[in-house]
């Protein structure tokens, strides 16, 4: 039975805060699906869509949320591939045009008619919320619909940027802002691709959830005096990790990266602090032959492979839940810096 009413986190002015409360369910279009969201984890991206950090306007008011783990519970008369009771993913692409030149070639993040979960359109903080069927993502039956949520995506962004990297098996790579929830699954994947990865963050409690996730080396840039060094001595030869991904939602981090990469490395981007720049050295990123990029979601197949992972036993990120009522305490939480890992809410409660 489909309600006619649902508790929801609601933005109602940009800045905040989420307010709790109950609005209608909505009805899924031709080509679209009704899912029961049953958990949904909290990016930091939910944060800045909230704070209006970033030059590209929310809708508003605004469901967030784009980590939606839950059931499906009506679909349009266009959705043949995907059946009521099935499992499925509400992600950061809501949906994408198939048609456009991005879309033809499977990068359908860059589409520019794209649907964005939580931003321009309404997310998973909510009990039901809408997806473009060709674009959720298909979850099996037997897995746990709390413990995969942050994979729809934490896991999928840092699986594409370390694909992105082009590092390969026995290669160094340093991950920025390892103790977060991207970071958390970051090392996971980067192990399981059989890469060396120096974890860099700040405190002890990051230190230690690194080091249990198999990180091989942790530099703390809170007490570090001489970082770009310290993430040079972390690698065997001094030189330097292959590539860096970069995580972490502050400036200065963008701008140390070029300096401690190995020559030939690559630098990618991947968090999205607000108001910053990128700034590195010309001589040194031709001499040093260094390429930069940066690294947006993940397309439907790499969604699949990054669940795969997580299938397979090889990733799982460290996470609480919470009711979906106490979102707003988890903002704060993720204001300050001192979340490990993720945070999923229980949407039931
Ligand atoms: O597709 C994308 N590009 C994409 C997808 C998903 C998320 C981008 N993001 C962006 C988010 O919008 C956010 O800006 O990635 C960033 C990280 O998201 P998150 O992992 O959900 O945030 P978090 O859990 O708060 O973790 C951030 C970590 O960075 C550390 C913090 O201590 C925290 O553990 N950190 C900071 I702040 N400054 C640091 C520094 N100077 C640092 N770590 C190392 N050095
Ligand atoms: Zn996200
Ligand atoms: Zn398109």
């Amino acid at each position: 039975e489909i309600p006619e009413e649902q508790w929801a986190q609601v933005v109602e002015k940009s800045g905040g805060p989420a307010v709790y409360k109950k609005i209608p369910v909505q009805k899924p279009g031709p080509d679209e699906v009704l899912i029961n969201v049953k958990y949904s984890g909290v990016c930091h991206t939910d944060l800045h869509a909230m704070m209006g950090d970033w030059p590209l306007d929310t809708k508003m008011p605004l469901v967030g949320g784009h980590e939606g783990a839950g059931v499906v519970v009506a679909r349009g008369s266009l959705v043949q591939d995907i059946e009521l009771g099935d499992h499925a993913g509400i992600k950061w692409l809501n949906g994408s045009c198939l048609a456009c030149c991005f879309c033809m070639q499977a990068d359908e993040p860059l589409c520019p008619h794209a649907l964005l979960s939580g931003y321009t359109v309404d997310g998973s903080f909510q009990q039901y919320a809408i997806a473009k069927a060709a674009h959720v993502a298909r979850l099996p039956k037997d897995c746990d619909l709390e413990e995969v949520a942050p994979v729809l995506c934490a896991g999928i962004t840092v699986y594409k940027g370390l694909k992105e990297s082009g590092a390969r098996p026995g290669q160094y790579v340093a991950i920025v802002g390892a103790g977060g929830g991207l970071g958390s699954m970051a090392i996971q994947y980067a192990k399981a691709m059989g890469l060396h990865v120096i974890g860099i963050d700040g405190g002890d409690e990051k230190r230690e959830s690194c080091q249990k996730l198999g990180a091989a080396a942790f530099v703390d840039f809170m007490s570090s005096k001489d970082l770009v060094q310290d993430v040079k001595d972390a690698t065997p030869d001094g030189l330097g990790p292959h590539a860096v991904i970069l995580l972490a939602v502050s400036e200065k981090p963008f701008q140390q990266a070029t300096e401690y990469v190995r020559s030939r490395g690559t630098v990618i981007c991947i968090g999205l602090p607000a108001h910053a720049f990128l700034k590195a050295p010309v001589f040194d990123t031709v001499i040093r032959m260094i390429t930069i990029k940066g690294s947006y979601v993940g397309n439907r197949q790499d969604t699949q492979e990054a669940l795969d992972f997580y299938q397979r036993g090889l990733v799982k990120v460290p996470f609480k839940t919470v009711g979906l009522s106490e979102l707003q305490d988890v903002y704060s939480l993720m204001r300050e810096g001192k979340i490990v890992g993720r945070y999923v809410v229980d949407t039931s409660r």
